[in-house]
């Protein structure tokens, strides 16, 4: 061989690897696809509502991003292919125990969730109390379908990606990332039907920002989540059911009752103001209560401390308050906290805890 050509040979086999080296220093990322807008497709390039979620695979999605190799080892599971309103207990169960299968592996360093944005907010809660781990899940989604000019998906996934192998992110809980933003799987809500910027923590603020390809966070939850959780879900193939009565002008207990007579081992009431109660609605709580089902006051406002003994004799009637969660988090907390206990002193300090 020439002198030339044996230098080229060493120059390339060094070449490959440094870049194996290279790539043995990133993370190793697993995206779980689920569906949803990320996923979806629209007759147009203009097609902004009224496109079919829930229509492109996993590795499409990694497909249309070839950036993410150069933030992550990035793998792709299709674990369901739903529009998020369609999620169900079952599919939550599926996917959290799915994670914690994937998270109890060495070579995995991150999990993002692909997911539809209508109850990304409710997944980010019910995976931070069931995670038992502290390594980084990001769920992350798109308000404009894959087809659309400005789609957001890939840059909300490559952030995902990024923010989900990064260091910074391990032990913050289950966080949301869209629109360059970082919000707490705990306090984020989706607060706008149809802008890119929908997803806020509307008074406890986001946890930081993705700008310049890595996550700057200002600040963390205090509550427990992932790892400190108490909830075991891995021997679980439902979950109790609990269902959410809202609070209105001129309401009544038609609902709660129809609620009760199906079965539910829980009501969330989601009061006017700081959880208030009706006078047509209270005896129906009163009687539900008195028959074994745990009642929660939260409150259709979605921010603030839902005050014990405010706005009725919580001590009296045996209720329990939400604190800061709104109905559908309040929901999944009873849920998971029926699997444990129906005392209401118990389930009390859950919602103090998590
Ligand atoms: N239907 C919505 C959902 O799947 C689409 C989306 O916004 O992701 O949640």
């Amino acid at each position: 061989m020439t002198t030339f050509a044996s230098a080229l040979a060493v120059c390339t086999a060094l070449l490959t690897s440094a870049a194996a080296f290279a790539q043995d220093k990133l993370p190793n990322v697993t995206i779980l696809a689920t569906g949803g807008t990320i996923a979806g497709t629209g007759a147009t390039s203009t097609t902004t509502v009224g496109y079919t979620a829930a229509k492109v695979g996993v590795e499409r999605l990694i497909e249309a991003v070839p950036e993410l190799k150069k933030v992550a080892n990035v793998k792709g599971e299709q674990v369901f292919q739903i529009a998020s309103e369609n999620m169900t207990n079952e599919h939550w169960l599926t996917l959290a125990k799915r994670v914690n299968t994937l998270l109890a592996q060495p070579d995995v360093d991150g999990i993002v969730i692909t997911h539809g944005t209508d109850t990304i907010e409710e997944t980010a809660y019910f995976l931070n109390l069931t995670v038992k781990s502290t390594k980084p899940v990001v769920i992350v989604g798109a308000m404009r379908p894959s087809t659309a000019i400005s789609a957001d998906g890939p840059i909300n996934l490559y952030n995902a990606v990024t923010l989900a192998g990064s260091k910074d992110a391990v032990g913050k809980g289950v966080l949301v990332s869209l629109n360059d933003q970082i919000n707490a799987g705990r306090d984020v809500t989706k607060a706008n039907t149809s802008t890119a910027d929908t997803f806020r923590t509307p008074e406890l603020g986001f946890l930081g920002y993705m700008q310049d390809n890595k996550p700057h966070f200002y600040r963390q939850v205090i509550r427990k989540h992932t790892a400190e959780t108490e909830f075991d879900i891995s021997k679980l193939d439902s979950l109790p059911q609990v269902d959410i009565v809202y609070g209105y002008a001129n309401n009544n207990r038609i609902a709660l009752d129809a609620f009760v007579k199906a079965g539910a081992k829980g009501i969330i009431h989601a009061g006017v103001g700081d959880g208030s109660l009706s006078n047509a609605m209270k005896p129906g709580l009163v009687e539900a209560r008195k028959a074994g089902v745990l009642i929660v006051r939260s409150s259709r406002v979605g921010n603030g401390i839902v005050a014990r003994n405010g706005e009725a004799n919580d001590d009296e009637l045996d209720f329990v308050v939400s604190d800061t969660l709104n109905p559908q988090k309040a929901r999944i907390l009873l849920m998971l906290a029926l699997t444990k206990t129906t005392d209401s002193k118990a389930i009390q300090k859950l919602f103090y805890t998590y």
